[in-house]
């Protein structure tokens, strides 16, 4: 059996949520494979509302198996307090042993190194994962694994504060004591401990078993390491070649890869965004979308649907298909644009260049519609609606495979 993927194809907040949590009921098994929780979605469950930030969508469906893979930093903190939301996990949540630790001091670090930037700022959401996955690289980091020897993991971050005192006092970041900091671990340790496997081999398993694995990704390509709008982008590999190595799967396991786009484009944090609407127009799609981050409640900055950066995006993920959604935000505008190149150096391109800071936006127009909400078959939507589809698929050239008509779960349009 192959594992397919979902992920993001703009700056994260698509809508992965919506499409993981019904994708979700037909999956054996649901595995994160970046990111930490500075990812974000909220589920409702017959009138119940569930925050997820490191736990995998599947949790919500009882027979799956959810599985944080070593590509994702995980807060011990964080994931207890979600952890909590449910009633019993055992065999339901594992973490790898290999996934590093994101501990308090990380979030002070990226706090403080975002306050030194001023007006530089990358606009993390203080979490501390660029300083955990930092850490990670230059290979001084601590893994979820250690946390199952919590007195020698206790000597190992005094250590490393040691080694990096001059750093921390200039950020200002204070050694903890030693007894606190033992005392917090070992709670972690009692707590965690009963979920930290090797989560390759659980994966690789259940492949071999033919069960029905789903990756579930997290932020968005845009905001990829490398292939994203650097230096404003998160620090972990958010397209679906990031999901191998996040979990140990190479490409041969990796079957259909399904990207979310939302039906115009938002961004959180600092960065080129060259469709961004500062109009009356960018204001509504913001309070009509709901345009807000679960996790920092930051505003999130809106415009037009960008089918060059689409493009480009789906090109690095392989992607067979698009799931299109929050259509129904663009209700009722009389016009609505779509970029479909940029003006660089005095030039028409329609490529994505390195450099995003000085690009253009040239859009064409389409003829808006009045209302798709609850449309859940492709015939019934307004001609023009069909037509803003067609014009994305000519553009990207990848097939709209899944149209979203409102937050529901059953308001959706699957093409097949
Ligand atoms: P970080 O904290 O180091 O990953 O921040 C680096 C950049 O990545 C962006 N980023 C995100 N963008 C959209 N959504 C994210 N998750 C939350 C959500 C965000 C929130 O789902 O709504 O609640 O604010 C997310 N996480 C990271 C971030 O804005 C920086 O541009
Ligand atoms: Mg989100």
């Amino acid at each position: 059996m192959k594992a397919d993927v979902i992920v993001g194809i703009q700056w994260g907040d698509e809508g992965k949520g919506k499409i993981v949590d019904m994708l979700a009921q037909k999956y054996d098994m649901v595995c994160r494979s970046q990111g930490g929780h500075n990812a974000g979605h909220t589920i409702w469950v017959d009138g119940v509302r569930y925050a997820l930030q490191l736990i995998p969508s599947g949790i919500l469906n009882p027979k799956a198996i959810n599985i944080i893979g070593n590509g994702v930093v995980v807060s011990p903190e964080n994931i207890l307090k979600e952890m909590s939301q449910f009633d019993n996990l055992k065999g339901r949540l594992y973490i790898s042993d290999k996934a590093h630790l994101n501990l308090p001091f990380h979030a002070l670090i990226d706090q403080a190194k975002e306050r030194l930037k001023g007006d530089r700022a990358i606009g993390t959401t203080g979490k501390g994962i660029g300083p955990t996955y930092a850490e990670k690289i230059s290979r001084s980091g601590f893994r979820a694994g250690e946390l199952l020897n919590p007195v020698k993991l206790c000597d190992d971050i005094l250590d490393y504060f040691a080694q990096n005192k001059a750093i921390f006092d200039v950020l200002e970041i204070k050694t903890p004591q030693k007894s606190d900091l033992l005392r917090e671990l070992e709670s972690y340790s009692n707590n965690l401990a009963p979920y930290i496997t090797n989560t390759t081999n659980m994966v690789w398993k259940a492949l071999e078993e033919n069960k029905r694995v789903l990756l579930e990704g997290a932020q968005g390509t845009l905001l990829d390491i490398d292939h994203g709008t650097y230096p404003y982008v998160t620090s972990s590999s958010t397209v679906s070649a990031g999901a191998c190595t996040g979990l140990g799967l190479n490409p041969k396991d990796i079957g259909e890869v399904i990207g979310i786009v939302k039906a115009y484009c938002t961004r959180v944090g600092n960065g080129p965004f060259p469709t961004e609407d500062f109009t009356q127009d960018g204001v509504k799609i913001g309070e009509v979308g709901k345009e807000f981050g679960t996790v920092t409640g930051r505003k999130r900055r809106c415009g037009w649907f960008d089918a060059v950066a689409v493009r480009y995006a789906s090109r690095l993920n392989g992607c067979d298909k698009l799931a299109l959604m929050k259509l129904d935000v663009l209700d009722g505008f009389s016009k609505i644009k779509v970029c479909v190149a940029y003006e660089f150096n005095g030039k028409r391109i329609d490529y994505m260049p390195s450099d995003m800071e000085n690009v253009t936006a040239i859009y064409e127009e389409i003829d808006g519609w009045d209302s798709v909400v609850g449309i859940r078959d492709y015939e019934s939507l307004p001609a023009n609606a069909k037509k803003y589809i067609e014009k994305i698929e000519e553009i990207t050239s990848v097939k709209v495979g899944i149209v979203s008509t409102s937050p529901e779960r059953a308001d959706t349009i699957i093409r097949g």
